[in-house]
């Protein structure tokens, strides 16, 4: 099953595909995807004829019917430095260390993951809205992950593309900023699907890629496959559950491994891609804070 949500003029409105057949869903997605893992029936509206390509080529400026993020997730976490190009962060700058190593390749080879707050729905947009970069960050990049959203145990419901967009001129500056960083109006991206894990199979065999586009031209373009995460995903909830209560559908994203450099930070009106095998597509434009 794959769930996606629309919106027109304030009002949104849920709907899954079933065996290739477009319904409107008559619960909100997280219900609806419990219900689902438990392989019950969820509860569907009438069948629905509409043009998805038609649709995912609108933007948040289009004043009709367009999507949005495919769920409000109560909770959004991320996992850090999950593959080997990410232990080398900020290697060209000054960076902690400590011991004698850096603190990106401590965590990459210890036990205990990275595992930080993203923030809430309020702070993540969906597909062909912006994403954001603060008024006072001059670097931020967009970090194209794999997004799981889980329940209340840590049971896998679905999958997402999720956009950990980070101001990392802040996190370079000094790693207590981290959350200025990640926490952001604006710096999450997801959907614009949410696909049940019977769709995707295997979550170690998802090629992940990249386009920065600037002026219609692609300036950055990067790609990865999920084979090459060290942290298995189990791993990465197991931590994020331990001892720390997690909402039914909280969404972590697995972590980078497509870093562009510094001379390709974001600027105002670039255009994001993110395409992930099975879960397609997610394209959002930028905006450069200004309040
Ligand atoms: O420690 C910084 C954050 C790392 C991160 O977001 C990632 O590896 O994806
Ligand atoms: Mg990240």
């Amino acid at each position: 099953m794959r769930i996606f949500r629309l919106t027109n003029k304030g009002w949104v409105g849920n709907f899954a595909i079933i065996n290739n057949k477009t319904y409107v869903l008559l619960s909100d997605p997280i219900t609806a995807l419990k219900i689902y893992s438990e392989g019950k029936d969820i509860p569907l509206g009438p069948e629905v004829s509409i043009s998805l390509d038609d649709l995912l080529n609108r933007d948040y400026t289009f004043k009709d019917l367009r999507f949005t993020k495919p769920y409000d997730p109560p909770e959004v976490w991320g996992s850090g430095i999950v593959y080997e190009v990410a232990r080398a962060r900020y290697s060209e700058e000054d960076v902690a260390i400590i011991k004698g190593r850096t603190i990106y390749e401590l965590v990459y080879d210890a036990e205990r993951p990275e595992i930080f707050f993203k923030g809430t729905a309020n702070r993540c947009v969906g597909h062909g809205e912006p994403i954001a970069i603060r008024t006072d960050s001059e670097w931020t990049l967009p970090e194209p992950e794999l997004g799981v959203v889980i329940d209340s145990s840590g049971k896998i419901l679905a999958y997402t593309i999720s956009d950990d967009v980070s101001a990392r001129d802040l996190e370079a500056q000094n790693p207590l900023y981290l959350p200025q960083s990640k926490i952001y109006n604006g710096s999450c991206a997801i959907g614009p699907f949410l696909v049940t894990p019977d769709e995707i199979g295997n979550p170690y065999s998802l090629d992940i890629s990249m386009r920065i586009i600037r002026n219609g031209q692609v300036i950055y373009e990067g790609s990865i496959n999920t084979s090459r995460m060290r942290r298995r995903i189990e791993d990465q909830i197991k931590y994020l559950i331990r001892n720390n209560s997690v909402p039914d559908g909280t969404l972590l994203s697995t972590g980078t491994a497509i870093v562009p450099g510094k001379d390709k930070g974001l600027k105002h009106s670039d255009i994001v891609e993110i395409t992930i095998t099975k879960l397609g597509t997610q394209r959002t434009p930028v905006v450069k804070l200004n309040l």
